[in-house]
């Protein structure tokens, strides 16, 4: 079979991934090598921020044009963002979580750090597919990144990398290694690895359909205009779902466990 253009899409946005999160290669590798080579994606996530140019909707342009179709919708009053997620007919490919930034609920400078970022985005990259993993574009001093960060880590990670996945999402329900998030747990911090533990290593529980857990986002070198600096970029999820009353798994997400996720890329503690 031919490869479609969403297959080369989501694979050209997993090798965007692992040049930023060294680490999910790794864990990837685990758990191929424990599942016959097969590890399959529950979710991808990406961000935004909600001026009109680079919107959740435009974000999600190359999606809905695959036949992916809006499903829930989250909102996030302390994190001042609000999130779509999206699925597809086709159960092999991965849903897609996409949130964005309330750009006016933030102080004046922080806006107007922001809306000078997005001035610079051409508006025409934004019908091309590969605006998906372009990263930044924009130039950015670390003293204003550090001030966004002072304000919300959404912002200061968007400022640093721009339009790329955020994470991708094992599906455990494939695994046929593990059927508990305990156990994976365990492996990953026996192997060395580090989980968010906001809220818990295991955000939500059968009763909410879903369980989930992280790994806290590997650090890895920026250059900034003026210095190259280490911050936290991107993580690996984690995700087991469970029949819903009518025996089908649950497809959306729970915003309280969703909130825990967001803080997998903080700086600075929690
Ligand atoms: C998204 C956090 C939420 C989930 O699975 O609940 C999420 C993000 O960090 O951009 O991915
Ligand atoms: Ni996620």
């Amino acid at each position: 079979m031919t490869e479609r253009r969403i297959d080369s899409l989501l694979n050209a946005m997993w090798e965007d991934y692992l040049t930023l999160n060294p680490d999910a290669r790794r864990i990837h590798d685990l758990f191929a090598g424990l599942n016959n080579g097969v590890v399959i994606n529950d979710h991808i996530a990406l961000r935004t921020f909600n001026n009109d140019k680079v919107c959740l909707d435009k974000i999600a342009r190359p999606f809905l044009e695959a036949g992916y179709q809006p499903k829930g919708d989250y909102r996030f009053d302390t994190k001042k963002l609000v999130a779509k997620h999206f699925e597809h007919e086709d159960p092999e490919l991965p849903k897609v979580f996409i949130s964005e930034l309330l750009v006016e609920e933030l102080s004046e400078e922080a806006q107007a750090i922001i809306n000078s970022l997005v001035d610079q985005v051409d508006a025409r990259d934004l019908g091309k597919d590969i605006f998906c993993y372009s990263g930044r574009h924009w130039d950015i001093p670390f003293a204003t990144y550090s001030q966004l960060l002072g304000e919300s880590e959404y912002a200061a990670w968007m400022s640093a990398f721009g339009y790329r996945p955020n994470h991708f999402t094992v599906s455990v329900n494939h695994l046929q290694s593990h059927d508990c998030l305990e156990a994976l747990n365990q492996l990953l911090l026996d192997e060395g690895f580090s989980l968010n533990d906001s809220g818990g290593l295991i955000k939500g529980s059968p009763d909410v359909f879903l369980e989930q857990s992280s790994t806290m986002a590997n650090r890895i070198a920026v250059d900034f205009s003026d210095r190259t600096v280490e911050i936290p970029s991107c993580f690996y999820e984690f995700a087991l779902r469970y029949p819903l009353p009518d025996g089908t798994l649950y497809q959306g997400f729970v915003a309280a466990s969703a909130d825990k996720i967001f803080e997998s890329t903080n700086v600075t503690g929690r």
